[in-house]
């Protein structure tokens, strides 16, 4: 008889650190990442963070899941005929080639949540899981914050990679 071992989730550790399994992609960095609802009772939501890739593979995020929703999309804004900007999804998705970053920010690329299971509650968190082409998947958990303000923790992104995060 063999008892199988389950394996304790990285996750609960290393919050706003990806974890990976032993696949292509590999060396993601998060920051600023955090979630919001659209509003208070919103039946949708967003996350929002920077992600650079300092690994060695050129990479490439597909999509995303959480199980805070029915459905995550990769979004973005555009603006239509009217100089309306307008939330699209972007099936092609955000490419992390090797040194560079995603730049998900309010009135830009985003996480999508639609139909949230939970209200998204201040202080809560969410975790949300990035598929990359190839297979790979990272999962991210993000701290709710409802009270960010747009451009709030933008600073500039000059590619100082040494400082620290915790
Ligand atoms: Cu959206």
């Amino acid at each position: 008889m063999f008892r199988k071992t389950t394996l304790a989730t990285p996750l609960a550790a290393a919050a706003a650190l990806f974890t990976l399994p032993a696949l292509a992609c590999d060396g993601f960095e998060i920051h600023d990442g955090y979630a919001r609802a659209s509003h208070a009772m919103a039946q949708s939501g967003a996350a929002f963070m920077i992600i650079h890739n300092h690994g060695t593979e050129d990479c490439h995020i597909t999509g995303a899941r959480s199980d805070v929703a029915q459905r995550v999309e990769l979004h973005t804004h555009i603006e239509d005929d009217q100089g309306v900007m307008r939330m699209v999804e972007v099936e092609e998705g955000f490419p992390l080639p090797v040194d560079g970053e995603v730049i998900m920010a309010r009135g830009g690329d985003h996480v999508m949540f639609l139909g949230l299971h939970r209200p998204l509650e201040q202080g809560d968190e969410v975790e949300v899981t990035f598929v990359f082409e190839g297979g790979a998947e990272a999962t991210v958990t993000v701290p709710v914050d409802n009270e960010r303000q747009p451009g709030a923790h933008d600073h500039d992104h000059g590619h100082d990679h040494g400082h620290s995060h915790d």
